[in-house]
């Protein structure tokens, strides 16, 4: 396979290059392609994910490292009817092309356009929606064990990442297929990379894996032990089959109950497609370890995966460039700064984060704070029990942890850490829309299922130097609490080195009005300020989820005709329900209309246009409060 190296042609790739491409229109097309044709199709699929990515963002190095698995894939199984599950899905854009999406690409993640996951509703080849990741073996499994019930012949295959692999999940249904006699095939997708380098024992164990070591040490042991013992040696010697069978020490995989295969080079077409030919025909579950290379094709990609893991926009002949530095920063960059100025002020801080480095800002810290730096690995469950287990120790855990992402470790929010009354604190990434991603990673649930837990307390910053502010609160406080902010570059605000706590539970009024007060929750604060101009509102930046400034509702409610909630979240179980929970045991009867999102999955595209089409823009919360207050 060649590389491409960068030194593209300036006018970029042009359709002619897809020749071959451009005659796949489905999988039934591609099973119709000579063999050795698919070294070629295998050069133009590569070449146009990285053309299509370059032009709209998304993910990229774990694509263009799942090319020829995917080619395989769809060449040996009978698709749709076989079903493939892809963990996380962000590896599949040479499927979607595959599978009667290639001109689609264009609008890749964008309003109307495809999502960047798999998606049912998108295609019948999508057996399994995801993009959380560890989910595919247990849905496979679902699949495998469905197929049997019904009596078809259908065979069903998760492909995991090693990153994905190191979640719980991963192993729960490791343990249950393993137990199955199920015609599940689980591919091992190795490329040694979460988004960052993983972490871990099973790590560790792969590594080792990969290196032959443990094969081999395990076989001169052996050999050892069986020459002492000549006839037994002879038998053995002979029985290829069987020796490997004693000399081996089985694989983890094997230990579970799988049938281990591998590990085999995942870019070549000449050795994928017999293996998997050959699996098809076994029965029971199976395990097929793969190796590939992050970037595989794109020199920049291989040599930075993880600058190349989601990037946005780019010139493939020059690479990305690094932003111009006087940009606003990002709410998790203002994270990153709190918790390395916090952890210099306060030795006990240690900093969790479950598999998101990058993303959640903590680069900085890991490199200045290593040992108070800790890498959960894909595992939000753990890293929240984990903490928990740190705080009644007495240090003082910071959980950075995306708003979607939590979702998996709400049962160990509220039984380890809440009932417990234990001070973790949650930096909260990504509440509200997140763009391209779209409705599996909103943030569009946090405030409704943290402000129903007793003990914790849950903060919502108007802009940068708030949310620096908020953190050091949380910090200090005797029990858990939650900051959560949105995703990407504040509002500009200058954030104040210096860290003063905020009076708990405690709003603020941010302009004066008359009739009409709103009550704005975070990001919504300052298009509500925006709004308020020719509304001739009351502003009240509220601050606290929880507890609610009662009080505070309580006069903004005397004092106007109409009060106006709004949050970057559902309507349904949000900050303004609670705002009419708090109206209600006041026994305060006032009109109140609440602004949020809708009860519906946003899906992806650009968030400012996708709040505004939601109405939560400066123009659509005018407009909202207009249908009930004419002018
Ligand atoms: C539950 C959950 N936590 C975190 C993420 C964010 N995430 C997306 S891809 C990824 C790394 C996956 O690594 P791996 O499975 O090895 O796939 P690769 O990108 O290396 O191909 C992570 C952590 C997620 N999608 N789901």
């Amino acid at each position: 396979m060649a590389t491409i190296t960068g030194d593209l042609p300036a006018e970029g790739y042009n359709p002619s290059m897809y020749e071959l491409l451009k005659t796949v229109n489905d999988p039934a097309g591609l099973r119709q392609l000579d063999r050795k044709q698919l070294p070629r199709l295998a050069d133009e699929l590569r070449a146009y994910v990285l053309d299509t990515v370059s032009k709209t963002g998304g993910h990229l190095s774990s694509n263009l490292g799942t090319v020829e698995l995917t080619i395989a894939l769809h060449y040996v199984f009978e698709t749709p009817e076989d079903r493939i599950v892809w963990d996380v899905g962000h590896q599949t854009y040479a499927h979607k092309i595959l599978t009667g999406r290639r001109e689609q690409m264009a609008r890749l993640r964008m309003i109307d356009g495809i999502s960047g996951f798999p998606r049912r509703s998108e295609s019948k080849y999508d057996a399994f929606g995801t993009a959380h990741s560890s989910t595919s073996i247990s849905a496979a499994l679902g699949m495998a064990v469905a197929a049997k019930r019904k009596g078809e012949k259908r065979r069903a295959v998760a492909v995991i990442g090693d990153g994905a692999m190191s979640a719980g999940m991963a192993f729960e249904a490791l343990n249950n297929a393993g137990a199955m006699d199920s015609d599940l095939l689980v591919i091992l997708n190795d490329n040694e990379m979460s988004i960052s380098p993983p972490v871990g024992a099973l790590t560790n164990y792969l590594a080792r894996l990969l290196s032959g070591r443990m094969y081999d040490t395990a076989r001169r042991a052996s050999e050892h032990i069986l020459k002492r013992l000549p006839i037994a040696w002879e038998i053995a010697r002979r029985a290829e089959e069987h020796v490997k069978g004693m000399v081996t020490p089985s694989t983890l995989f094997e230990e579970f109950g799988f049938n281990y295969i591998g590990p085999i080079d995942g870019h070549d077409l000449d050795a994928l497609i017999p293996t998997l030919t050959n699996i098809k025909k076994l029965r029971g579950p199976q395990f097929l370890h793969v190796i590939t290379r992050k970037g595989q094709g794109y020199k920049l990609a291989e040599e930075d995966p993880i600058t190349y893991h989601g990037p946005g926009r780019f010139d493939p002949a020059e690479g990305i460039r690094k932003p111009a530095a006087s940009g606003k920063p990002t709410y998790s960059q203002i994270f990153g700064d709190w918790l390395c100025d916090m952890a210099r002020a306060d030795e006990r801080l240690i900093a969790i984060t479950p598999a998101m480095r990058e993303g959640s800002g903590m680069v900085r810290f890991s490199e200045e704070f290593p040992e108070r730096y800790f890498d959960a690995a894909i595992a939000e469950q753990h890293a929240v029990t984990f903490a928990a287990g740190i705080a009644c120790e007495g240090l003082k855990p910071v959980v950075a942890i995306y708003s979607t992402f939590l979702q998996r470790g709400y049962d160990q929010l509220i039984h380890d850490v809440a009932i417990q009354n234990l001070p973790v604190l949650f930096a909260l990434d990504r509440g509200g829309i997140v763009g391209g991603d779209g409705q599996t990673h909103n943030g569009a649930f946090d405030y409704a299922y943290l402000r129903t837990v007793p003990n914790l307390t849950v903060m919502a910053p108007a802009d940068e130097n708030e949310c620096r502010q908020m953190l050091f609160t949380g910090f200090q406080m005797n029990g858990p609490a939650a900051v959560r902010y949105p995703r990407g570059a504040g509002i500009g605000k200058e954030v104040e080195k210096e860290m003063h706590a905020l009076p708990i539970g405690k709003g603020e009024i941010r302009r004066n009005g008359t009739k009409i007060a709103i009550l704005a929750f975070g990001s919504m604060v300052k298009p509500a300020l925006e709004a308020a101009v020719k509304l001739d509102a009351t502003v009240a930046n509220m601050r606290f989820v929880k507890p609610l400034d009662a009080e505070l509702v309580k006069r903004l409610a005397e004092t106007h005709e109409l009060l106006v909630t709004v949050e970057e979240h559902q309507v349904m179980g949000g900050a303004g329900s609670a705002v009419c929970e708090a109206l209600a045991s006041l026994g305060i009867e006032r009109k109140v209309l609440l602004l949020g999102l809708p009860d519906r999955f946003i899906d992806h595209g650009d968030s400012a246009k996708l709040l505004s089409a939601v109405g939560l823009d400066a123009d659509g919360i005018r407009k909202s409060v207009r249908s009930v207050i004419p002018e």
